[in-house]
């Protein structure tokens, strides 16, 4: 089964140019058996964010949006609020799994805010912005990404 995937780097410097997208360039390679729809970069600016995944589940019809970014506590991370304005359901086993399974090999694990959850037909899901987070919640949930998006068809 081909997936089609949507992948939101957040990031305000990553929109500015100021740094490489390494997280997203990692996502990709991580989802390249699956269908690529759409890859965007947006600032840490909520109404931009919610605005992207309502675009991206509803016009461009992801049925998996990975963000990565903007979970932290810094000041301008909202991520998890964005997603949670435009999510019916709520997911919450995938990122508490990804927070207990991750917390074996950082203790920062616990300080990620994701969310996960369900805009209609889509499944959307936040990592964390640096590559070895995305890396390692990745592979938590990837086993379970077919089946749940079986179930949401
Ligand atoms: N989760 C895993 N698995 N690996 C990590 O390296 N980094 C943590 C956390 N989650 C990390 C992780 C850190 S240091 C922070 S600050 C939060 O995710 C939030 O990161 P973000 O604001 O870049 O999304
Ligand atoms: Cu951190």
């Amino acid at each position: 089964m081909s997936i089609r995937v949507g992948i939101v780097t957040v990031s305000d410097r990553c929109t500015r140019g100021e740094q490489d997208d390494k997280s997203g360039a990692l996502l990709k390679e991580l989802c390249r058996d699956w269908d690529l729809c759409a890859y965007e970069i947006v600032p840490d600016e909520q109404a931009r964010i919610e605005q992207t995944l309502k675009k991206l589940a509803d016009e461009t019809g992801c049925q998996l949006v990975f963000t990565t970014g903007g979970t932290g506590f810094a000041p301008r991370d909202v991520t998890p609020e964005a997603t949670r304005a435009v999510i019916h359901k709520e997911a919450p086993g995938l990122c508490e799994a990804m927070r207990m399974e991750t917390l074996k090999q950082t203790k920062f694990a616990i300080l990620s805010r994701a969310v996960a959850g369900i805009r209609n037909q889509t499944l959307i899901i936040n990592l964390p912005g640096s590559p070895k987070g995305v890396e390692e919640c990745f592979a938590i949930i990837r086993p379970v990404l077919p089946h749940a998006l079986a179930l949401l068809a």
